[in-house]
């Protein structure tokens, strides 16, 4: 039995592209052998600015989110980060093990700061660091992920070995990434070259997954098209972002291929397509709305899930932090 870990940032309400592209696949895996471990990554959260009032709300209502998505607690182990202290303290000894080098070629770090790296916060540059000990402190060697993320497991596994070779033991595994599907990457509504992303600015470019179906239902009938019919071959979906957007999507509601999708749609204008990709999303997606506010509506269950599995996570990696601290020479606590 292998153990996997992934995370989600409370940074906003969760969405489509979130659903598809992490959440849907994690509710998957926990029906497998291996340990599954999901953690609101809430310190990954602050490297940016949080307003505290939302982020509470907001973790919760992830957490609401997972467990409607069918994150279900006896499966896996469901909590928020800030919960367990190993992951802070192991990032401590990952920021002195890692090189600024190495973080300086992290893409991320320079798409997210662009040309404002003077003034973004230090938390931000060193959240590598802080992923790698996420892993890393439960031992976990799968690791499902974006391609977007492979630079930072890469960057987990030259930490390990580092570590490894420094203090002379065969200590922390190496990670194993669990590439998703292409198909599931999602796009902004409005501008498909775009990712979408909960914390984008316009309302309009994502669907959440607490919206109402009218809601949806709006938001796909102003998605941003092109003016030509749909084609027949996948191809010609190049230089068609917002396009191939859509056919993307109705594609993974569906559990179609684009290629099958085409085949049914090909010749037509949007109008009868994304009145279907509208209902297909609203059947998907509005179910899961209703029962996070379920979920929500008992703020003492929820904390109790999320207490519950930061107990089962602290048992997990706290011995192994441990062993890391007395690895590098730190004495032990009282
Ligand atoms: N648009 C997307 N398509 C497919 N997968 C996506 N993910 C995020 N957006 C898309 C996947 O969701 C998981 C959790 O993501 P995260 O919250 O840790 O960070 P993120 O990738 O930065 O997601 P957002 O929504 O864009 O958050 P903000 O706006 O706060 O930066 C990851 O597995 C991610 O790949």
């Amino acid at each position: 039995m292998a153990r996997i870990f992934s995370g989600i940032q409370p940074t906003g309400i969760a969405t489509l592209g979130n659903y598809l592209g992490a959440i849907r696949n994690w509710v998957a895996l926990q029906q497998g052998e291996d340990e599954c471990i999901f953690c609101l990554v809430d310190l990954h959260a602050l490297t940016v600015w949080q307003e505290p009032a939302a982020l509470r709300e907001q973790t919760r209502q992830m957490a609401a989110l997972l467990l409607a998505c069918g994150i279900a607690p006896e499966r896996s182990i469901l909590f928020h980060q800030s919960a367990v202290s190993a992951h802070a303290r192991l990032a401590w000894i990952f920021n002195c093990v890692a090189r600024m080098g190495w973080l300086k070629r992290m893409t991320q770090f320079k798409d997210k700061a662009g040309k404002n790296q003077e003034e973004v916060s230090t938390g931000l540059f060193v959240y590598p660091n802080l992923m790698a000990a996420d892993i890393h402190a439960y031992h976990a060697t799968r690791v499902p992920v974006g391609d977007d993320q492979l630079q930072h497991l890469e960057l987990a596994n030259d930490i390990a070995e580092k570590f490894n070779h420094d203090f002379g033991v065969a200590f922390f595994p190496r990670i194993e990434p669990l590439v998703l599907k292409e198909s599931a990457r999602v796009m902004s509504l409005r501008d498909g070259t775009k990712k979408m992303s909960k914390s984008d600015p316009s309302d309009q470019s994502r669907i959440n997954l607490t919206d109402t179906a009218d809601v949806i239902a709006q938001k796909i009938r102003k998605a941003k098209t092109d003016p030509a019919p749909l084609p027949e071959h996948v191809h010609d979906l190049e230089g068609r972002p917002e396009a191939r957007n859509l056919v993307g999507i109705y594609a993974a509601i569906t559990g179609k291929t684009p290629h099958e999708v085409l085949r049914h749609f090909a010749g037509s204008g949007f109008g009868p397509f994304k009145a279907q990709l509208a209902e297909a999303l609203i059947a998907h997606i509005e179910p899961i709305g209703q029962r996070a506010r379920e979920y929500l509506a008992d703020p003492t269950g929820l904390d109790h899930i999320l207490r519950d599995g930061a107990r089962r996570a602290e048992a997990i990696a706290s011995p192994i932090v441990a062993e890391a601290e007395r690895l590098v020479g730190l004495l032990p606590g009282v």
